[in-house]
């Protein structure tokens, strides 16, 4: 059906053509509708469903068949109605964590509804969580480069922290591709905590994957650079230029990541891709992929191969196989240099301790994947129609009987055919891959634009009627599927249910709003077995280009309704000792500087009047002491810069040099009353003697 040659570029118009809607069957002619729906909607309906009307437009009396009729839905359409309709107040099953792509935050997205309840700040500010107006600035600034401000991000792989190897709810990890920034998220509020750059590396892609129990966030490395990003002509890629993978140590006593108990390793400069840790038998290991093993570096200008056709000449380039353990300890004996002061074990020490080994992998491979067992790693080839399974077990023997050959770094390569497990063809660029919970592993197909569903062998095949390793179904996506999601598809035990499939294209799904397109998020049932797999739902991402997401257990996520206690400071996850509270409010000034202590109350601030002076450093404190569920007050001061969300209990600080006179209006900037209009007040800043004096 479909003819394409594979190329990674200039390709996109070669994606397979069933564009627009093909004929299709409209309720009219189904008339066992009603019955679809008596059994699927598990009511009553049936009775009414099967009592067509006289007449009458899809609105007013007309029963669910005319409708559906009218608004000619298949009964494919209205199965995929019911199973995604949530009536008004009923939470979804699931919640999935998406990476924002550009937008640099994260979206939080009800499943099956497919509802955006959330986009948390994270890299870039945002002015109705009050990040970066006045508070947050402090997190942002730790993602400065080399004192750089740096405020957005290119966000890929969010991560959910683990106790043994299942999601447990409590944090989430995501890291920015354009700067090599990670940063953390607290899921009691969803609210960024810490940002860390990594010194060394100017970009990453390998992040972020958490290991079983969350003891460490890794961060592999892109594009080789020299480390630290230092110049080193290009004529001395292969000696100056460098891969790494950084490993940073999560406290989740303090619920953030440790940087003095974090280190990297030195790797050669493929340019490293995606990481997964291994879980169960594989716990403590990791393995990653790279591309370009070639050493490519590009230059068209000066007649040299472009990096897409340079990137692209061997047949393998190489898994990353990683001793975590071995290169905790390595770590520990102080075995490491320092690269812009962080601790990083050279690639000769990662060879010379047995930390690092490579399998060849064809053909520019993307997409890692552990099985949920720990027994399987899963590594798709881009320009190889196959996915190539590793076995773990083979991985160790063949590591025991030193089966390698070390390649020009001298890092030993393990020989293929003594690790491969098995191959399967799944169709045309393929990408990622996901597992269920019925021993099928899904994986995604760029090119063809589809999503293969295969089956596992070994233990898993008990799981499913189909023989192993071979193709159980496709399903077609639009378009051009990057990363897929099954629910709790990176843990232990995935959930199977749902698939999300996170397509780069949405070309005609959607109304166009002009010639930038959406992404184009698509729900799959993935419940039942063989090839029965249906398409529920599109959304559409407006937002920036989502890469990654993963799906968790709602009623596994226990946040807040309300801060814990009256003048709660999210920064530190407690009680700010000398927050404003009620009665307390006031005014101080200390020399030059001016504390406000405010309150915030439906519906009035306390004090309303604020007068300092030009040139006063104003800190301002301000309390949200309401506690009512979705009590939550915004605070604007104009020109001054400031927008603040304060959340029922919340405590925040700002300052500010007070060096424009002139009267300034405050004012809440959540319609939290009736009387939210009224929540306002003046802040006088009066100018100077000499300005007076003019
Ligand atoms: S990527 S579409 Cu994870 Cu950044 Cu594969
Ligand atoms: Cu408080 Cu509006």
């Amino acid at each position: 059906m479909k003819q394409q040659s594979i190329q990674i570029s200039s390709n996109r118009r070669s994606r397979p053509k069933p564009r627009g809607r093909s004929p299709r069957r409209t309720l009219g002619s189904v008339p066992a509708l009603g019955v679809l729906l008596a059994v699927m909607a598990g009511c009553g309906g049936g009775e009414q469903a099967s009592t067509p009307a006289a007449s009458g437009s899809a609105g007013g009396a007309a029963t669910i068949d005319q409708i559906a009729a009218q608004r000619e839905l298949t009964p494919d359409d209205v199965r995929a109605a019911l199973l995604t309709y949530q009536p008004s107040g009923r939470i979804d099953d699931y919640v999935l964590f998406a990476s924002g792509g550009h937008s640099g935050q994260v979206f939080v997205i009800g499943m099956p509804s497919m509802r955006l309840l959330r986009s948390i700040a994270v890299f870039t500010p945002e002015p109705w969580q009050g990040w970066g107006y006045g508070v947050g600035q402090d997190i942002l600034e730790q993602g400065d480069v080399e004192g750089k401000p740096i405020r957005w991000g290119d966000t890929h792989h969010p991560a959910l922290s683990e106790t043994a190897g299942d999601y447990d709810g409590q944090w989430l990890f995501i890291n920015d591709k354009a700067n090599a920034r990670i940063a953390v998220i607290d899921l009691r509020d969803f609210e960024t905590k810490q940002i860390i750059k990594n010194p060394i590396a100017l970009n990453d892609h390998g992040g972020t994957m958490v290991t079983p129990n969350t003891d460490y966030v890794i961060e592999g490395g892109q594009y080789a650079t020299p480390l630290g990003w230092s110049y080193a002509p290009l004529s001395e890629y292969n000696e100056s230029y460098r891969g790494m993978v950084t490993f940073w140590k999560f406290d989740r006593e303090k619920g953030r990541i440790d940087p003095q108990r974090s280190f990297a390793l030195e790797l050669p400069p493929y340019w490293q891709d995606i990481f997964d840790a291994g879980k169960l038998v594989s716990e403590g290991w990791v393995f990653g992929n790279s591309i370009n093993t070639e050493l490519a570096t590009g230059g068209i200008e000066s007649g040299n191969a472009p990096f897409e056709a340079g990137a692209s000449q061997r047949d393998a380039d190489y898994l990353h196989i990683i001793d975590l353990k071995k290169a905790e300890m390595v770590f520990a004996a102080g075995k490491f240099e320092k690269v812009k002061d962080f601790p990083v074990i050279s690639l000769q020490t990662c060879i010379d301790e047995g930390i690092l080994f490579f399998a060849p992998e064809p053909k520019s491979p993307h997409g890692v994947d552990v099985a949920p067992k720990g027994d399987l790693i899963v590594v798709s080839g881009k320009l190889d129609p196959h996915v190539t399974i590793y076995s773990f077990e083979k991985i160790k023997k063949a590591i025991a009987d030193k089966k390698w050959e070390p390649e020009q770094y001298g890092v030993p390569v393990l020989d293929l055919d003594a690790v491969v497990e098995a191959r399967v063809e799944v169709g045309l660029g393929p990408l990622h891959t996901q597992f269920d919970d019925k021993g099928y592993a899904y994986t995604s197909l760029f090119l063809d634009t589809q999503v293969t569903r295969w089956t596992l062998g070994g233990d898993y095949s008990k799981l499913h009627p189909e023989s192993a390793w071979t193709v159980a179904g496709k399903i077609n996506v639009h378009y051009n599927v990057g990363h897929i999601a099954t629910a709790e598809g990176d843990t232990v035990s995935p959930d199977g249910r749902y698939m999300v499939s996170m397509n780069k294209w949405s070309v005609d799904r959607f109304f166009t709003p002009g010639p930038l397109l959406p992404q184009n998020f698509q729900l799959i049932d993935i419940a039942q077995e063989g090839d029965k797999m249906q398409l529920l739902y599109d959304m559409p991402v407006g937002v920036g280009e989502p890469h990654y997401a993963q799906i968790i257990k709602a009623d596994k996520l226990k946040p807040w309704n309300v801060y814990p206690q009256v003048g709660w400071d999210p920064h530190s996850q407690q009680v700010k000792a000398d927050a404003p509270t009620a009665g307390k409010e006031r005014i101080e000034r200390d020399g030059n500087t001016v504390n406000v202590y405010m309150t915030a109350v439906r519906s009035h601030y306390n004090p309303e009047h604020v007068e300092v002076n030009e040139g006063d450093h104003v800190v301002w404190h301000i309390t949200n002491v309401d506690r009512a569920q979705d009590a939550t007050h915004g605070f604007a001061i104009p020109v001054y810069d400031i927008n603040l969300s304060l959340e029922p209990g919340e405590t925040a600080t700002f300052e500010f040099t007070a060096d424009q006179p002139g009267v300034f209006t405050y004012y809440c900037t959540e319609f939290c009353s009736a009387l939210h209009l009224e929540m306002t007040g003046y802040l006088l800043v009066k100018p100077s003697q000499t300005a007076l004096a003019q």
